[in-house]
């Protein structure tokens, strides 16, 4: 691995380049998609307001106290949705901060799909300055909280004892990538008898690995049950060590493969702008008509490229 981010200057300059959509064409990249597998990845995922942030600090700090390096990224506080949570991570976040994390958050801008490859490219990032331990927070509505298991080592996913989180949980599909469920908010009542339905829940579930799911109660405020958290993070660490380089791997092909079908829609795009009557295809559509129409497709973008990108 080639180290390109040196300090945190370097490091604040070039994740602020990849929030603002400049994917360079030079070597950064490339020496990026290098960096993959350096540190152990944290995915942290669950509905708004149960605890992610606070889970992220307080894991944060016991990981600096064994004076690791850990960097925390905070996707997506800038939609209208969740408007000021920048603010509120950061105080949410202190504890890790005053003891010397890396926090940095990744606005939602550009949809979901963008959020996921700027926040992959951000994690390399740490990954590359030399980080080893990266955390990640979700934004805890829809499809970058599923997206995380792409990025992520380890999923962790915060759940509380209110009523109705599991079957919101089930259907957004929470149960099925979780590495380590959490229970927070152990103080409030029925917290016992949430972590035995989600147990319960997930018992359901086939498995399709030799890991034992473990399904914890903490507080998270009152740093209860946080070092116990910990611990399971890093038994899952350990567990995945000798795939991590097949799962690195595939993480970086499926960022090239969105990479280049992002490219591509917005190629398709420009092709029906300037090239397309839609009156035309639609007047004759059928099976052969699509192929020829792919083939102008191609056509054009060879035009564009100069030469078959084929
Ligand atoms: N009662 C209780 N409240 C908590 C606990 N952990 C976090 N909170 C509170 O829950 C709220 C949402 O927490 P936050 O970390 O921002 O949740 P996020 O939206 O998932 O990031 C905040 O007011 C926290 O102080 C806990 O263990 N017990
Ligand atoms: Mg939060």
């Amino acid at each position: 691995m080639k180290r390109i981010v040196r300090n945190i200057r370097e490091l604040s300059r070039l994740i602020s380049k990849i929030e603002n959509f400049e994917l360079f064409r030079n070597d950064t990249i490339k020496y990026l998609l290098n960096s993959d597998g350096f540190s152990h990845v944290i995915g942290f995922t669950g509905p708004p307001g149960a605890g992610k942030s606070t889970v992220c600090d307080k894991v944060g700090k016991i990981l600096l106290e064994e004076n690791k390096k850990v960097g925390i990224l905070a996707v997506d506080p800038t939609s209208p949705f969740t408007g000021g949570a920048i603010l509120g991570d950061r105080i949410r976040m202190s504890e890790a901060i005053k003891k010397g994390a890396f926090v940095r958050s990744i606005g939602s801008r550009g949809g979901i799909g963008g959020i996921s490859k700027r926040t992959y490219l951000s994690v390399l990032s740490l990954e590359n300055f030399g980080m080893d331990y990266v955390l990640v927070e979700t934004v805890g509505v829809g499809q970058s909280d599923f997206e995380v298991r792409y990025i992520a080592d380890t999923v962790c996913v915060i759940l509380t004892p209110e009523s109705g989180d599991y079957i919101q949980a089930m259907k957004a599909g929470l149960m099925e990538i979780g590495d380590i469920y959490v229970i927070n908010k152990g103080d409030r009542p029925g917290a016992e008898d949430a972590r035995k339905e989600i147990k319960a829940i997930l018992d359901l579930i086939p498995s399709h690995s030799d890991w034992d799911v473990p399904v914890i109660k903490i507080t998270a405020i009152r740093e209860e049950g946080i070092d116990k958290l910990v611990d399971y993070i890093k038994k899952h660490g350990e567990f995945i060590k000798n795939r991590k380089e097949k799962i690195v791997k595939k993480r970086k092909e499926r960022f090239i493969k969105e990479y280049i079908k992002d490219e591509i829609l917005f190629d398709i795009d420009s092709f029906f702008e300037k090239e397309i009557r839609l009156e035309d295809v639609l007047s004759h559509l059928n099976g052969r008509d699509l192929d020829r129409l792919k083939k102008r497709f191609v056509n054009f973008l060879s035009k564009k490229t100069g030469s078959n990108p084929f």
